[in-house]
């Protein structure tokens, strides 16, 4: 990091931004607000009030800003993520937003506002479904997964790509909290004291488990399979009634692909307990849980049906055409992507990051029994992997949830 960083406020980001763009007209009339609410980076909307034009600017920080300086972290996040934007971008056809800029010096990408989108996890929590979602965003994984592997890829350009995104430190952080804090105790785990004894007894002191979070683990850490987002929650993701945005993709490297389908998954089920946790039953409770329920579904077959189909336009290794390689490739990423929603879950429960979705259940015995269940369901989606092949195995798996002392 250059003498030239320094850290943007509200008051610095408008000036930063005009000397960094040709982008607003003379008279612009700002306004910046600061919106930024994951775990790692500033973010700034700068708008124009008078001519109604608006970017995003996001800001690296040298260390994890929900530690507020403690945890140091490797400020080139920045970097990477505004370079993978431009390439899923392309890849995608247009599912993440579009870069203006970016600054080496101050680690700020300069991006498209995506003002008319929600973040996902937001409007799932006021129940608000998206008809066009797993349409797209199985658009989105297929072409950005499959088009950076080595089944189409040429292998020794894709060997440069694995080099140019190796993202260590970012990988730590989903090795540590993902795939082994939750299994252990201590750490940087965080859990509601009646999770604490639930916690040891469910996936600490299960050894059947810990061997299948093991091979997890290792195959996130050595599978450069295809340059993944590395994290596709719903907090990652914009939607409206039409459309659909990726965005953060920070922890891109080349991992398993199981890894993006997997984590978002994950919080789908998630959402679904924090909907039977918060909605008595009825009409709206129950409209909100078939969506999320059709959406899984739509999610998994989509990802098949549209990766074998891309394979055989986009295929250019020759034992890759081998008949029925491409059915046990694909089978094998949504086999480890249940397990991936596994684990997903279970950090989300007792690790360092948590989501809202289970965290704002206002009910203390619901919110307790959602934590619960959802560690328990976890659990069956790591071990019985094998069986998650199919949109049909969610279904019978969702509509199965009930929460255990409801
Ligand atoms: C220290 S970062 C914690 C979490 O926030 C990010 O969004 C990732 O999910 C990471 O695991
Ligand atoms: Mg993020």
């Amino acid at each position: 990091m250059g003498d030239t960083y320094y850290v943007l406020t509200e008051k610095t980001a408008v000036d930063y931004v005009k000397s960094r763009l040709d982008f607003f007209a003379d008279d612009a009339e700002f306004e910046c607000q600061e919106i930024g609410d994951g775990n790692l980076n500033l973010v700034f909307r700068v708008r124009d009030t008078k001519n109604n034009k608006s970017v995003i600017v996001k800001q690296a920080l040298p260390y994890v800003r929900v530690s507020g300086g403690d945890w140091p972290m490797d400020i080139n996040r920045g970097a990477i993520e505004s370079q993978v934007l431009q390439l899923h971008y392309d890849l995608s056809q247009g599912l993440v937003p579009k870069v203006y800029g970016f600054d080496s010096e101050m680690y700020a990408v300069i991006m498209e506002d995506l003002f008319n989108f929600r973040i996902m996890r937001y409007g799932l929590l006021d129940y608000v479904s998206y008809p066009n979602f797993a349409e797209q965003i199985t658009d989105y994984m297929v072409r950005t997964l499959l088009l950076t592997s080595d089944v189409v890829m040429d292998h020794k350009e894709k060997k440069e790509l694995v080099k140019r995104y190796i993202n260590p430190e970012l990988c730590e952080i989903t090795e540590q909290l993902v795939y082994t804090e939750p299994f252990r105790v201590g750490g940087r785990n965080n859990m509601e004291d009646f999770l604490v004894d639930f916690h040891k007894k469910e996936l600490v002191d299960d050894h059947e488990l810990s061997l299948e979070v093991a091979k997890l683990k290792f195959d996130f850490m050595n599978n450069a399979q295809a340059l993944i987002h590395g994290d596709l929650h719903t907090g990652s993701i914009f939607v409206n009634q039409e459309e659909t945005r990726v965005i953060d993709p920070e922890f891109a490297f080349f991992g398993p692909m199981a890894y993006d389908v997997g984590v978002l998954i994950g919080n789908l089920i998630m959402n679904y307990l924090s909907t039977l946790a918060r909605l008595e039953d009825g009409p709206q409770r129950q409209a909100h849980l078939d969506w999320l329920i059709k959406t899984t579904v739509e999610v998994v077959d989509l990802f098949k049906e549209k990766s074998l189909a891309l394979w055989d336009e986009v295929v250019t290794d020759e034992m890759a055409k081998t008949p029925g390689f491409k059915e046990w490739y694909i089978d094998d990423v949504l086999i480890n992507s249940a397990g991936v929603a596994g684990c997903e879950m279970c950090r989300r429960t007792v690790g360092f990051a948590h989501v809202k979705d289970l965290d704002c259940i206002p009910d203390d015995k619901l919110r307790e029994a959602a934590k619960k269940t959802n560690i328990l369901l976890a659990k069956e989606l790591i071990k019985q992997r094998g069986e998650f092949t199919t949109g049909k195995a969610y279904q019978e798996f969702m509509q199965k949830i009930d929460l255990k002392g409801e």
